[in-house]
């Protein structure tokens, strides 16, 4: 169990704040009411200063990154038209839709053949041909040919389609895959669960409930899961924390979830963001910081909670590392960035940089597995590939 926070009541000017800080020092569980105190609050930094002291009473100074690779299967989705905030899914006849073959994705994935990638990211659209074979097959292709590399899979409701097309059981599809290979699953497809939310920006989608209900049984199977939130769009601060106690109450249940990540709504190329007369214009800081340390205050179950460099900038999510965030994850880190031969694309962030950061905020840099073990602390000597001893 984690020690008290040591809450630092001469930074904290808001009286109602201070009140919180008050439970929060006697690791008391936060109300709905409290987490909506918290987002009115226009003390920042002392709602930051709350955040950091929980963080800091579960995770000391490390900050941790993995060294992942992503890979998109297939861009082809059934919801194209509903999930109005979406710009990545195509029909199957649209122009720019694909699937990759079984030899396209294991080219993809060579890039790990030297040996420093740890965890594959692998999530996709529902494509009615990308069945419980498709991935069983890329799968177990690829644990024999990176058979150290772990592989972080399919979120929740891609898991509920290929249930759908197969007419299988959640539970008998993540054993399936389970078999094939899949260690754990990431946490897309939450975007915010209030039923009028969804019915706005993507009708549809699985409900809520059934999120959440995709994740409990990979849980009780043995597969432990991340989860989301898709913010600053059109929800109110009460749907936001709606979202936050259902993913609360599952963690009291089964402990499986080992990270919250709260995910940016990004208004360009997608139909919510035309709508709204959004484009050009994200969250800003001031949102996505209190977004980050509203999820560590009320998510008192949670050990980690990560900040999506790419989605909030790489800047943002070095000061998060004061407001509760613990872990930063960005859609690359590769360790030959460190070795520098050859382009970065803009989606990668090198080791170098993500040290600079870290080190930067005052926090202790450490690579980690996809289960959060410690790889490693010390970066000056060259890094040994995995699996070698
Ligand atoms: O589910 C889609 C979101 C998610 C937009 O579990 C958008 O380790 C912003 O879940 N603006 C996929 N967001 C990404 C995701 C993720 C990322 C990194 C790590 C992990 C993990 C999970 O991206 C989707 C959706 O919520 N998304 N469109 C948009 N316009
Ligand atoms: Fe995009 Fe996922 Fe919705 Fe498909 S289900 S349209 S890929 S957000």
């Amino acid at each position: 169990m984690a020690a008290a926070p040591q809450v630092p009541f001469d930074r904290i000017h808001d009286p109602v704040l201070r009140r919180i800080g008050e439970r929060v020092a006697a690791s008391q569980r936060l109300s709905i009411a409290d987490g909506l105190a918290l987002f009115r609050t226009r003390d920042l930094a002392g709602l930051g200063a709350l955040a950091d002291a929980v963080n800091r009473a579960k995770n000391g100074d490390v900050v941790t990154f993995a060294s992942n690779q992503h890979i998109n299967p297939t861009n082809i989705c059934v919801l194209r038209k509903t999930c109005v905030f979406c710009g990545y899914a195509r029909l199957p006849k649209e122009n720019g839709a694909y699937r990759y073959t079984l030899d396209q994705v294991l080219a993809e994935a060579a890039q790990a053949a030297d040996g420093m990638t740890r965890e594959f990211h692998i999530v996709g659209g529902l494509d009615m041909k990308a069945g419980l074979a498709y991935y069983a097959e890329m799968f177990r292709a690829l644990k024999a040919n990176f058979p150290h590399v772990h592989i972080k899979a399919l979120t929740a409701v891609e898991i509920a389609h290929i249930a759908r097309i197969e007419k299988m059981p959640w539970r008998d599809v993540l054993v399936a895959l389970k078999e094939a290979g899949l260690d754990t699953m990431p946490g897309g497809g939450a975007e915010t669960f209030s039923a009028a939310v969804r019915e706005r920006i993507s009708d549809k989608k699985l409900a809520g409930a059934e999120y959440i209900g995709v994740h409990r049984t990979a849980h009780i199977v043995g597969i432990r899961t991340n989860c989301t939130m898709l913010y600053g769009h059109v929800e109110t601060p009460d749907d936001r924390l709606q979202h936050l106690q259902m993913l609360r109450d599952l963690q009291d249940e089964t402990g499986g979830f080992l990270a919250y990540i709260p995910l940016a709504y990004h208004p360009d190329d997608n139909a919510l963001g035309k709508e709204l007369g959004r484009q050009g214009t994200a969250t800003t800081g001031w949102d996505d910081l209190k977004q980050l340390a509203v999820g560590r205050l009320f998510l008192d179950n949670f050990q980690h909670v990560k900040s999506h460099w790419i989605m909030v900038t790489p800047q943002l999510s070095q000061v998060a590392l004061h407001y509760g965030v613990n872990d930063l994850e960005g859609t690359v880190v590769r360790e030959k960035i460190y070795h520098a031969v050859g382009a970065q694309t803009p989606q990668a962030m090198s080791l170098a940089e993500i040290l600079r950061l870290i080190r930067g905020a005052g926090k202790t840099p450490s690579e980690r597995d996809s289960f959060y073990r410690i790889l490693r602390t010390e970066f000056d000597a060259t890094p040994v590939p995995v699996g070698a001893s």
